[in-house]
């Protein structure tokens, strides 16, 4: 497919629409509803919410242009074998994952909170990538998702900008991927790990991606104009 080609830091990223899905990573109820885990945590989940609007127009010219969205979420199987006994014990008993919480337990499979918010609900055929750890590739099937679909470009959007995005496109990178962070469409609890945590990526020549705002990435998106006659 013709490439394309986006403004963005450090420099212009490009992709084949054939070889790049959009990675949407852990927008689940339990980080974003108000009165949910995130906000138990004392975390301002607004922070989080504005990235709904733009990453849904995303999601929506992803599909029209074809790319495969692919979701992923943070969660534990219901009886935590899945957890290591270093992450189960963070937080005050009352906010331990797998405890009851507002929306179901806490960020285990199945329960109404680990799932993801209605506006960007998977739809049917989209790869949805249950995660135990921060990385989306630790511990399940990504790699042979993309492998098998000839994808070596990645939009990378969700939450947190500084955690789950971070390892995510970290690894992403050592595997060989080229990965464009979507700047409003990642967010953090944080304004200041917002803020360094895309400027990270981007540093030292893209040391492991770029970064540009969802506007630009709509645009190399748009279909191309035909041909006039
Ligand atoms: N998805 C993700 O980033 N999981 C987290 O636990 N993030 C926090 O910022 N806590």
């Amino acid at each position: 497919m013709t490439p394309r080609h986006v403004p963005a830091q450090p420099d212009q990223f490009t992709f084949d629409p054939g070889g790049t899905a959009l990675l949407v990573i852990d927008m689940q109820r339990d980080f974003l509803l108000p009165g949910g885990f995130g906000a138990s945590l004392g975390n301002d989940v607004e922070q989080l919410r504005s990235v709904i609007p733009p990453l849904a127009r995303l999601i929506a010219a992803a599909r029209a242009a074809g790319l495969p969205v692919i979701h992923t979420r943070e969660g534990h199987l219901p009886d935590l074998s899945d957890c290591p006994p270093a992450k189960l014990r963070r937080g005050t008993p009352s906010q331990r994952i797998g405890d009851p919480g507002a929306f179901g337990r806490i960020l285990i499979r199945g329960e109404y909170g680990h799932d993801i918010v209605d506006e960007l609900a998977p739809i049917e055929g989209e790869v949805v990538i249950d995660k135990p750890g921060k990385g989306a590739f630790y511990a399940t099937e990504l790699a042979a998702v993309l492998e098998r679909r000839g994808i070596t470009s990645l939009l990378v959007t969700g939450v947190t900008t500084e955690v789950c995005v971070h390892t995510t496109v970290r690894e992403a990178n050592d595997r060989g991927y080229e990965c464009l962070v979507v700047a409003d469409c990642v967010g953090s609890y944080f304004p200041e790990f917002q803020r360094v945590g895309l400027a990270m990526i981007a540093a030292q020549g893209g040391i492991f991606g770029w970064t540009a705002d969802s506007a630009a990435v709509l645009d190399a998106l748009a279909p191309a104009p035909s041909p006039a006659r």
